[in-house]
């Protein structure tokens, strides 16, 4: 019997320390984990040689940061009917690499409602009556452990469900005059 209880309390002085620096580890670790979702709109002139904004919301909602952490936070390649002119961003690095249409945003994101705002240009050189379908995946850390495991894409949200491409159909030069009156 003492041998038992000896050997117990040996496991359990054993065990304590263990849990103990794992709590610590967890501790240590601090961040809760984000979760960032994002809105993407479009304005500008559809017609052939016009130029478009798109405008990307990143809202995190969650109580944990969004670290700058390593790779991309955000990634938009813009399809084959638009030329990409420029991106800037309130906070952060916005990248907007001409030769790949491709815009990236790298910075961190305040917990609870933290946002920023990306503001991308680009030229239509699609003929009239195309369809120009874009949307930009987020890349983020929800489990608070220094890497973006989690993505999600942008959501126009001036259409109904939770993960809508933003889209908008190129118009022929001489219907301008129209649209704008
Ligand atoms: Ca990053
Ligand atoms: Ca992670």
């Amino acid at each position: 019997m003492e041998g038992m209880h000896r050997l117990a309390r040996a496991i359990a002085l054993l065990t304590l320390p263990l849990a103990a620096t794992a709590a610590l580890a967890a501790n240590e670790r601090g961040n809760p984990g984000a979760s960032v979702s994002g809105t993407k709109t479009v304005a500008g002139s559809f017609n052939t040689g016009g130029t478009v904004t798109y405008t990307v919301i990143l809202n995190n909602a969650a109580t944990g940061a969004q670290p700058d952490n390593p790779g991309n936070e955000f990634t938009d390649v813009l399809p084959a009917g638009l030329t990409l002119d420029s991106a800037v961003a309130t906070s952060g690095t916005a990248s907007a690499t001409v030769a790949t249409n491709t815009v990236t945003w790298n910075g961190t994101i305040a917990p609870l409602g933290g946002q920023v705002t990306l503001t991308i240009s680009a030229t239509v050189n699609a003929g009239a009556g195309t369809m120009i379908s874009n949307q930009g995946t987020i890349s983020f850390d929800g489990d608070g452990n220094g890497t973006n495991e989690s993505s999600t894409v942008t959501d126009d949200p001036n259409v109904g469900g939770a993960t809508d491409a933003t889209v908008f159909t190129s118009t022929p030069v001489s219907l301008q005059s129209f649209y704008v009156d």
